[in-house]
């Protein structure tokens, strides 16, 4: 595969992606060079047909500590208007088919938390430490902090994080529903999103992809239309192979059957 200066990308069990941001001097601190090569690996992840699930993860220390200060800290308005910074950075992720599992170890803060909230499922470890403290800086979250922590926790509690950049540790992100687990090691942490990839991996990816597909909707359609939508996605599956194998095999053979797809 590809070698990159910013990341460690595997692939740890068959089928399942592993990238791991490496830019361990400044706590995977989200520059543009390890933005473009995060959205590069992830993009070949994502046209490589060998590969159904997709982990992202940090180091134990840092999952991401937020966009790069240093390097946006002189951009102007109309720079940063003109070139819709930061658009192209999670545009890529949000666009992506295949299910993304976002494995936090460490500080997750500004970017770093928004870029784990961009996954489909998010894993903790307990010593994880979840933040917006871009009020600190004199500016607010520009990736979609706002919207995604606020619709996972609830509008107090954002609004408490947001408003005075108190931060989140991975053991209340999992009492709040923010973090689906929360682990007690860093390594159990990635090991345990590893699994849920290979198992998502091991099921049919028609059906996967519709099922990823129509959960997201939820998060912008109203009820009525949403399960409307959802309804003519399941139509659909009965027009696929894996639908007719299995419930095929289920009618067959029992509750036990067990179909390789
Ligand atoms: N940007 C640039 N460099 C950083 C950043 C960052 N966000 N975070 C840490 N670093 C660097 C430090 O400058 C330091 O570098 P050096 O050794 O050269 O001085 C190195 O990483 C290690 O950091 P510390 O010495 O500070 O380590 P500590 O363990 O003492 O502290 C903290 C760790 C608490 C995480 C601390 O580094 C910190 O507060 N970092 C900044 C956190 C922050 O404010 N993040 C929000 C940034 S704003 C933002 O993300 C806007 C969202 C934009 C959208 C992004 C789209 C994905």
């Amino acid at each position: 595969g590809k070698s990159y200066e910013f990341l460690l990308v595997s692939e740890p069990k068959p089928k399942v992606g592993l990238i791991q941001l490496n830019r361990p001097k400044a706590l995977n601190a989200l520059s543009t060079p390890l933005i473009t090569e995060l959205n590069s690996a992830l993009q070949t992840f994502q046209s490589n047909p060998a590969i159904s699930a997709i982990v992202l993860t940090g180091s134990e220390k840092a999952f991401a500590a937020g966009a790069d200060i240093k390097e946006m800290k002189d951009l102007s308005f109309s720079a940063a208007y003109g070139s819709d910074f930061i658009e192209s950075w999670s545009s890529l992720i949000t666009f992506l088919k295949k299910p993304l599992i976002t494995a936090v170890n460490g500080y997750a803060l500004g970017g770093g938390c928004e870029l784990a909230m961009m996954g489909d499922i998010l894993y903790a470890s307990k010593g994880a430490v979840f933040g917006q403290p871009e009020i600190k800086l004199g500016t607010i979250p520009g990736a979609g902090g706002s919207q995604r922590l606020t619709r996972a926790i609830g509008k107090s509690r954002a609004m408490e994080c947001i408003l005075t950049g108190s931060n989140i540790s991975g053991t209340q992100a999992g009492e709040w529903g923010l973090a689906a687990r929360v682990f007690e090691t860093p390594q159990e942490c990635v090991d345990g999103a590893v699994a849920t990839a290979e198992k998502i991996a091991g099921f049919s990816q028609i059906a996967v992809k519709a099922a990823k597909e129509v959960v997201n909707k939820s998060q912008e359609l109203g009820i009525r239309e949403g399960v409307e939508f959802e309804r003519r996605v399941f139509h659909g599956l009965f027009g696929s192979r894996d639908q007719k194998l299995g419930m095929g095999s289920f009618a067959e053979k029992g509750p036990k059957a067990k179909v390789e797809w």
